[in-house]
């Protein structure tokens, strides 16, 4: 865990047992969530430290409290590492999550009832890009886009059309569940030709970004949001990225607007993922999220499944289970599955007649079994125990087989020396 862990285990065995049983299930599952990653030794180690014990609203230099030279040292290397790597304009490293990033984009740059044009969170857009569940959906005027019926993918006819009828004052472009790139160049020209703001959440694929292996929204971008612990692998935080015209107006609506002090163990953290993404061999990492999850999604193919979109340009792919099993929902297959040491999330398909909480659909993801060393061969082995685990899946002695096979195959490849 960290240097603390034996003081910890004498002050709190219980904490340690309940974490150390993760580490276990992390090791011997496959963590196939898209979201989701093992974070550095040297990540956590950065969010475990005395920076912790610090009060320091404001920002560098213009702190509310006294005794934050080293908050100040860490906060400004975060965001100067931040604006290195994405080649940001401003970077606010202080959001305590996605959500927080996007809620104070919205109240710097909208009043209440203004329009936003977001993706449907059932077409694979985030509860902030204004489902009605959410605040975004509560206090704006949201028109919500989806992909087409028959590629499945956005069209961008279609956007410019949504666009100029409803006339909204911020785009948002981003998504959970899409696997395909988002041309941003042709989401600015829409943005411009009805001046609206235009605001990419790429929490999903920052990783992929930073590594060169997706298109980069920053330069289209008026302001664009991230999470830092999904393809970045940092710590779980959040940060935002806007041209300089608008860095005072995001600023406030961070602090003071939303948030209170600023989490600097966390932004420290955040730190250390910047300079790990920095370095070459974070681009071969992200390389290889992009080849596993085309050599997953052409076995899953393969073994009769078929993908949204016929499959993935990037980090996750949504496999649609009706193609193959009419009546299994998204959530049953996850159970099976979990039930074999694979960890999936059901997930909406596009024009999904199931609810929600029940789906038609699983999101599949790489960025975790590539951390820990997997490649293209070893993905026909993770297709194959997924598919044999969805064909058995009333069958509880092979799904406890392909449980032990799943075990053996992590084994090959330990975590541990992975988180030091
Ligand atoms: N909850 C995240 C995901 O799983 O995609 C989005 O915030």
């Amino acid at each position: 865990m960290n240097t603390l862990e034996s003081k910890l285990g004498e002050v709190d065995p219980q904490i340690v047992e309940i974490a150390s049983k993760d580490l276990t299930r992390q090791q011997n599952s496959l963590m196939l969530i898209p979201s989701e990653n093992y974070a550095s030794r040297a990540v956590m180690e950065a969010q475990s430290s005395v920076l912790a014990n610090k009060y320091a609203e404001g920002y560098p230099g213009e702190r509310y409290y006294n005794g934050c030279k080293f908050m100040d040292e860490t906060e400004s290397l975060a965001i100067a590492r931040a604006k290195a790597l994405f080649g940001a304009e401003h970077v606010n490293v202080q959001p305590h999550a996605g959500s927080q990033a996007n809620m104070a984009v919205y109240h710097a740059l909208l009043e209440p009832g203004d329009t936003i044009l977001g993706m449907s969170l059932s077409h694979g857009g985030h509860l902030t890009h204004g489902d009605n569940v959410n605040f975004s959906g509560c206090y704006y005027n949201v028109v919500g886009y989806g992909v087409d019926a028959k590629t499945e993918r956005i069209d961008m006819e279609e956007i410019e059309r949504l666009a100029v009828e409803h006339r909204p004052k911020l785009i948002v472009v981003g998504a959970t569940a899409y696997p395909r790139h988002f041309d941003f160049s042709e989401w600015r020209q829409v943005a411009d030709s009805v001046g609206a703001y235009l605001l990419t959440d790429i929490a999903h694929i920052a990783g992929l970004i930073a590594g060169g292996v997706h298109p980069d929204p920053v330069p289209y971008s008026d302001v664009v949001t991230t999470t830092t612990h999904k393809t970045l692998r940092g710590p779980r935080g959040a940060m935002i990225m806007c041209k300089s015209e608008y860095a005072d107006k995001i600023d406030r609506a961070v602090f003071p607007g939303l948030q209170g002090g600023p989490f600097l163990h966390t932004i420290a953290a955040r730190a250390v993922a910047f300079k790990e993404a920095s370095e070459p061999a974070f681009k071969i990492y992200q390389a290889q999220i992009v080849k596993n999850a085309k050599a997953l999604a052409a076995r899953l193919i393969e073994n009769g499944f078929r993908l949204v979109s016929g499959g993935t340009d990037n980090h996750l792919m949504l496999m649609d289970l009706t193609s193959k099993y009419e009546k299994l929902s998204g959530r049953q297959a996850a159970d099976h599955l979990e039930d074999a040491g694979i960890i999936v999330n059901k997930n909406t398909i596009p024009f999904d007649k199931r609810k929600p909480r029940t789906t038609s659909g699983i999101r599949i993801g790489t960025p975790m079994i590539t951390t820990r060393g997997m490649k293209e061969d070893e993905m026909i082995q993770v297709a194959d125990f997924i598919a044999e685990t969805l064909e058995n899946r009333q069958k509880a002695s092979i799904k406890r087989r392909i449980r032990e096979k799943v075990n053996e195959f992590c084994a090959q490849f330990p975590i541990y020396e992975y988180l030091g």
